[in-house]
């Protein structure tokens, strides 16, 4: 492989501290305080760690090891015994959040729950005695494939509290990924219900369980969990198949939490693998408890009187870690939601932060840039003066959308924390502190206390300021994923050798490029399978889109290389307008002109392709890899079934 050069060249230098209000009121309440947090957990992360360890969290006996390291397999806490869901539910019971609101639901058609932490606690316990009762043992894998309803977070929880490994399938992936993924896993038992509300429509989810275990291609599934949910008619195999309802009234509310290891298998994710078939990330108890805990505390900036909204599906990372478990560990009132912007309503997410007074908003740039599409009417039409924070998380944020958040969403005076991170680290890395870090429209901006990441080339050298390299990061951390379930190879080769080990110090390789500023701040510049190299220039795909966006004319844009025979690659980007512009030959030449002139000739597009929408994976990334595919002119042979919409492709080689 030859050296990255990956050049970044965007510059943005709009810098926005803290508002001195919002400082005095928070947790971690200026940079002078991050630093210090920072250089402490720096100087001795394992000490730093343990005193979290000790103050945050209940033990039922304290460990004796804070960090066994022998890379590039980690132990956190070995000798320790917790159970999370102690955690995130029994002690809150002993204090007066027993009648706190821990889960605020709302249906897609409007329909609403509220749970108290006694509540929660109680169905929980229920749900895990039904678990017994279905002889799911401490150690078993559990598949679990819901619509966002409250019973997905119980279902989690009723796992975590017996010592069942979840393995939480996206309700929006195909019956075939489910079989594979339950396969891998070697799950006992499904949890599913009837179907959920997805835009108007039902997701038929239980039909989809039984077409992934069809003809016994499962074989270590013995029996199906189904929630009643949306009330169609579904088969339901008798020997197999049990509804949730009928056994919910037989089941004692009195289920001791399991005594679990400190690092015993809290869950399987499955990562929608870019090559390659899915890789199990396995994720253990005590450190996720963790890392998720304060991880939420001091960059969600939680309050008591708080009502946290994180917009994403508990079928990801990020609602496994900041829908679930880092906000019920604090003790805070977490807010899940079942519907999406549709025809019938696009401007709901405005409705439920008006409906619930949403204090703090979590969501994804591609919502975000979608929200602009819509228009700002709809978020302007509502009351949103509850908001004191948001947060983004999933990509890179351009600047534009970025300030279009803060300014429309946030009305000028809330932070944006911008978070990077992944389902490998378990929880976020790279990210203001909302009360302490001044943010720039498009920044990460500083890594969390005890993460030392670093910027490098393929030797382990570190890169200059300004430079782009591979993004890695250097010291095991608590939230850390262990390994591939069942494959160690592969983790250690998909993370750990890419760069080779420094003075026999191995970095983890986090697959994204980034530079660091001047000032320290990471800029993440996209995967660094999405970069392309013109003419021996590296560049991010990223910074050319924010480039395009930031044109008046421009909703949208993804770039993507496309072989060349004299440069390598060149510079190819699809076009989503703003509502009322028509594609023009004029407008192509403005926008190319415009990328000129905001990033350089290097970046000059060959080809603007103008289109309607650009394909995403139902988790809402761009697919770039079908993106290429089309620019090269070539035909789709790859997997798209992980597409929201296949008739988007056709659109798209036509142009529109
Ligand atoms: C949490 C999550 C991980 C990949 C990651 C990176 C991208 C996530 C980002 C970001 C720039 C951010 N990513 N957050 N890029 N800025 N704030 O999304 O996990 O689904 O595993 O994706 O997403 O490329 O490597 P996951």
């Amino acid at each position: 492989m030859s050296q990255p050069t990956i050049e970044s060249i965007l510059q943005e230098k709009r810098l926005f501290p803290p508002s001195e209000a919002f400082a005095k009121a928070a947790h971690v309440n200026s940079l002078e305080a991050y630093k210090q947090l920072y250089e402490k957990a720096k100087l001795d992360p394992q000490k730093f760690w343990a005193e979290l360890a000790e103050t945050e969290l209940d033990w039922f006996e304290k460990w004796h090891t804070v960090l066994d390291w022998q890379p590039p397999f980690a132990k956190w806490f070995d000798g320790g015994k917790i159970n999370i869901t102690y955690n995130c539910l029994d002690r809150h019971l002993l204090t007066w959040r027993r009648n706190k609101a821990a889960l605020i639901w709302e249906g897609e058609p409007g329909d609403s729950r509220t749970l108290t932490y006694a509540q929660l606690h109680r169905e929980v316990c229920q749900f895990a005695n039904a678990l017994k009762q279905l002889d799911v043992q401490k150690g078993d894998r559990v598949g679990i494939y819901m619509p966002m309803i409250p019973e997905a977070a119980i279902a989690m929880l009723a796992c975590a509290r017996i010592g069942a490994t979840h393995s939480v399938v996206f309700g929006g992936f195909s019956a075939e990924a489910l079989r594979d993924r339950l396969k891998d896993g070697q799950a006992k038992l499904v949890i599913t219900s009837d179907g959920g509300w997805r835009k108007d429509a039902i997701v038929p989810l239980k039909d989809q369980v039984d077409k992934a275990l069809a003809d016994g291609a499962v074989p270590s599934v013995k029996d199906v969990l189904v929630v009643k949910r949306t009330n169609q008619e579904i088969t339901m195999q008798p020997s197999r198949d049990h509804w949730w309802h009928e056994l919910q009234p037989g089941m004692s509310a009195h289920c001791p939490p399991e005594p679990m290891d400190s690092e015993d298998m809290l869950f399987i994710l499955y990562t929608s693998g870019s090559t390659g078939k899915p890789k199990g990330v396995v994720h253990t108890t005590a450190g996720y408890n963790l890392y998720t805990h304060i991880t939420t505390k001091w960059i969600f900036d939680l309050k008591d009187t708080d009502v946290y909204w994180c917009t994403a599906d508990v079928g990801w990372i990020t609602g496994h870690s900041y829908i679930v478990y880092g906000p019920l560990s604090n003790g805070a009132t977490t807010l899940m939601y079942e519907g999406a912007p549709r025809a019938s309503n696009p401007g709901c997410i405005w409705d439920v932060i008006q409906k619930y007074g949403v204090n703090v908003f979590y969501t994804a740039p591609t919502a975000i840039r979608t929200f602009i599409k819509m228009g700002e009417h709809l978020p302007m039409s509502r009351d949103l003066s509850s908001l004191r924070l948001l947060g983004t998380v999933g990509e890179p944020i351009n600047p534009e959308a970025w300030m279009w958040y803060q300014r429309v969403i946030g009305g000028g005076n809330c932070p944006i924390v911008d978070t990077w991170w992944q389902t490998e680290t378990g929880g976020v890395m790279i990210t203001p502190l909302p009360g302490a870090v001044p943010t720039k429209p498009g920044s990460a901006t500083l890594p969390f206390p005890g993460i030392i990441p670093d910027v490098v080339d393929l030797d382990g050298t570190p890169a200059a300021d300004n430079e782009g390299g591979y993004l890695v990061i250097k010291h095991p951390w608590p939230g850390m994923m262990r390994t591939v379930f069942g494959d160690p190879d592969r983790f250690r080769k998909s993370y750990w050798e890419h760069i080779p080990p420094q003075d026999g110090k191995y970095v983890y390789f986090a697959g994204d490029g980034a530079r660091r500023d001047e000032d320290g701040y990471f800029w993440i510049m996209g995967r660094v399978d999405d970069v392309i190299n013109v003419a021996g220039h590296r560049l991010g795909t990223m910074e050319i889109e924010s480039a395009l966006v930031s044109h008046p004319s421009v909703a949208e844009a993804a770039v993507v290389g496309r072989p060349d025979e004299v440069k390598g690659e060149d510079v190819f980007a699809f076009v989503i307008l703003e509502g009322a512009q028509e594609p023009s030959e004029a407008l192509a030449k403005a926008l190319k002109q415009h990328v000129v002139n905001e990033i350089g000739a290097i970046a000059r597009p060959s080809e603007i392709r103008f289109a309607e929408a650009l394909p995403k994976t139902r988790s809402g990334k761009i697919m770039r890899r079908l993106l290429r595919t089309i620019a090269a002119g070539q035909e789709i042979t790859s997997d798209t079934s992980t597409l929201e919409d296949r008739s988007i492709l056709d659109k798209l080689r036509e142009g529109v």
